[in-house]
């Protein structure tokens, strides 16, 4: 079977031969190499807000269907995955479009990739740049940067990492509130479509991957993709890598409120008497989500999943939460809290070594420290390249906070067979 639930057997297909070459044993990358695997899972139509269950007050279970049952195996996590995809969507993000791969066509000329999509009876035309690896084989593994890439740019092209880059702005503006169906993804499927610009991002970076997988003289192996972002950008490539499961490693770096934070803890934090920004802030601040988000703002606990789950989709391919301690704005608790949380479906699946939560401070804003550079480089060693030495089982905060397990979790972790 080809589902991406099927963890053990899909790996050895996805590695190229070159790949195979320069790494002494395969690694395991759980690709199912389509952008939703979950496509055709049955998923009941879900209740409208005034419908919701009144309150969940720990973060919701990722492992118990709409049915009400829990999920046993492996299998079962790509139609349970779905659901929280369709409930994330739905509540939300606002819907993503899934055009036919035929849709996209696309060129190459001297960096740029220009990628035309034509759906809903229009045409629109978007570029992105790409800077090839110093050293390596083509076709080469690359990031794709969400607004550019925050990491260490040069130590990933020195790395045999391809950089992409992704002008997010151009799908969909994020300028402020009055951004809401403007930019290209707007101009293709109407201006008063549902998706927040976060999704229309996740759309064009799909979009992109398509282009890449038509276009063999991007020099782009398609099976080895990352995709990152900082801050606002961060969000986003977590969104992207969320709902596109051909992206084998998703780094959102100090993503925050909105990406790695759970509007609950948000919440709990702000209740504490901290500077957070919560979900009924950030619902007046950008266009990130669908406008009927807005009804949760004084209700996050009425949401039916949280951002654990929105982390978990990407589950289990490869995720690397970058946070900083020094942020409060951005959840620092609650960033360090659900990320925690979130690992215990890699746990349930088995990878654990598949997702790492690092947090540290005492640096600026989207500036990658030195100290998260070795983690970063194991992520993309293991994840990008096949290098199975790289040790990625890491779980750190040099904050003076825990995660309040007994607060958050009121459900047991699974062990799926
Ligand atoms: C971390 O992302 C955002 C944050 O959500 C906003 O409240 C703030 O205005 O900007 C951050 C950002 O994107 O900084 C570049």
């Amino acid at each position: 079977s080809s589902s991406a639930g099927d963890l053990s057997s899909s790996s050895a297909a996805s590695v190229s031969s070159a790949q195979q070459a320069s790494s002494s044993s395969q690694v395991s990358v759980p690709l199912s190499g389509v952008e939703n695997s979950g496509r055709d899972c049955f998923v009941p139509a879900l209740p409208a807000y005034a419908n919701l269950a009144s309150s969940i007050a720990a973060l919701p279970d990722p492992f118990r269907g709409l049915d009400g049952e829990s999920i046993s195996s492996k299998h079962d996590w790509t139609c349970r995955r779905a659901e929280v995809s369709k409930q994330a969507q739905y509540y939300e993000l606002g819907e993503k479009p899934e055009p036919d791969t035929d849709a996209v066509t696309a060129a190459v000329v001297d960096n740029t990739i220009t990628v035309t999509v034509e759906d809903n009876g229009s045409a629109i035309a978007f570029s992105a740049t790409i800077q090839l690896p110093t050293t390596g084989v083509a076709p080469y593994p690359a990031m794709i940067g969400m607004g550019g890439s925050s990491l260490n740019n040069t130590e990933l092209l020195n790395r045999g990492i391809a950089v992409i880059n992704f002008n997010n702005n151009d799908i969909a503006e994020q300028t402020n509130g009055s951004s809401r169906g403007r930019g290209k993804f707007y101009t293709l499927y109407g201006s008063n479509h549902g998706a927040g610009a976060m999704t229309a991002w996740a759309w064009g970076v799909s979009r992109l991957i398509d282009a890449l997988e038509k276009t063999p003289d991007s020099q782009i192996d398609t099976r080895y993709l990352g995709v990152t972002g900082c801050s606002r950008n961060g969000k986003g490539a977590l969104i992207a890598g969320a709902l596109d499961e051909r992206i084998a490693l998703t780094i959102p770096q100090e993503s925050g409120s909105g990406g790695s934070a759970a509007w609950r803890v948000s919440d709990a934090q702000k209740a504490a008497g901290q500077n957070v920004q919560t979900l009924s802030q950030i619902v007046t601040e950008n266009v990130w989500f669908r406008s009927s988000f807005a009804q949760f703002s004084s209700t996050a606990t009425r949401l039916p999943f949280d951002h654990h789950q929105v982390m978990g989709l990407v589950a289990p391919r490869a995720l690397l939460v970058l946070e900083n301690t020094s942020m409060e704005w951005l959840g620092n608790v609650s960033t360090y809290t659900a990320a925690v949380v979130a690992r215990e479906i890699w746990i349930a699946l088995g990878v654990t070594d598949h997702m790492a939560v690092s947090q540290l401070g005492g640096y600026w804003h989207c500036t990658l420290p030195e100290s998260q550079q070795p983690l970063v480089d194991a992520f993309v060693d293991k994840f990008l390249k096949g290098i199975t030495t790289a040790d990625t089982d890491v779980v750190r905060t040099d904050g003076e906070y825990t995660v309040d397990r007994a607060r958050w979790i009121d459900w047991e972790t699974p062990g799926l067979h």
